[in-house]
């Protein structure tokens, strides 16, 4: 019968990619620009790579754009990155314009090129630490979890964990509510100091757990800076970098 034809591939075929990226690299929590980046970044240097994205789509708040005119704006400077990936965009008032759409699908279809595989529909409820330090997340379905059903989680053992969860900073929380890091606040708009401020504040935040984009923002109280997106990919890049050389 066909239908369990198709059945038997999807399982057979989804268990053997999530049994092979058990043990990673670098696990990165959130599908968003800064963490699309930084899995980019280190899938193209051969690293062993996985996003686990919450949301049935990947792409956190690139679609979005600005209140939902899906326009993004990046600084000049990330002309060539937009260049390698082949994404189309115009330069006005020397920043650059790109279609929200266009970027999210060519972030994504280029990060899933290299070699990261992105978990949809999976979110990270914990992370699993051993002397004093992250070693991995703790994974269930991110359905399960938005109805906090009581179900227990595995674990995806990691060298180095990227929060990348944007505004909630929900990896670093974890650690701040049991107090073994101190987290401060994401503090009110100002696009003319943020971007430095979160490319600046990005790295480690606790041995093996590191923070990119607007959750670095949040763990070290930031200004927001609205639906300017060089701050990500700058983010995603310096972390991918940092990890890089941590590895080699
Ligand atoms: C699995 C999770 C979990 C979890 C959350 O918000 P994002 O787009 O993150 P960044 O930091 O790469 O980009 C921020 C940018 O989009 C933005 O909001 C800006 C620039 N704002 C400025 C302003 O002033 O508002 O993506 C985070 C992703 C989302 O897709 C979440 O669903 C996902 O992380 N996520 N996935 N397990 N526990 N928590
Ligand atoms: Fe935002």
């Amino acid at each position: 019968m066909k239908d369990t034809m198709i059945s038997t591939l999807i399982v057979n075929r989804y268990f053997k990619k999530l049994r092979s990226f058990l043990e990673l690299d670098v696990a990165i929590v959130g599908a968003g620009p800064s963490g699309l980046t930084a899995a980019y970044e280190l899938a193209k240097k051969g690293f062993k790579v996985a996003i686990f994205e919450e949301k049935n789509t990947p792409g956190g708040g690139i679609w979005g754009g600005g209140m939902m005119f899906n326009e993004i704006v990046l600084e000049k400077e990330l002309e060539d990155f937009l260049n390698e990936l082949g994404i189309t965009y115009v330069i006005q008032e020397n920043h650059v314009l790109v279609d929200s759409v266009h970027f999210a699908s060519a972030l994504l279809y280029r990060t899933t090129m290299v070699g990261a595989t992105v978990f949809n529909n999976i979110s990270v409820e914990d992370v699993a630490m051993q002397d004093g330090k992250v070693c991995g997340v703790v994974i269930n379905w991110g359905p399960t979890m938005r109805l906090g059903l009581h179900v227990d989680p595995i674990t995806v053992k990691a060298s180095f964990v990227i929060d990348g969860t944007g505004h909630p900073a929900n990896v670093a929380s974890l650690l701040a509510k049991r107090g073994l890091i101190e987290m401060k606040m994401e503090l009110p708009m100002n696009a003319d100091e943020a971007e430095q401020f979160v490319v600046e504040n990005t790295g480690e935040i606790f041995p093996g757990l590191m923070a990119s984009g607007m959750a670095a923002c949040a763990v070290h109280g930031g200004p927001r800076m609205g639906p300017i997106f060089g701050g990500m990919i700058l983010s995603g890049k310096k972390i991918a970098q940092i990890i890089e050389e941590k590895l080699r």
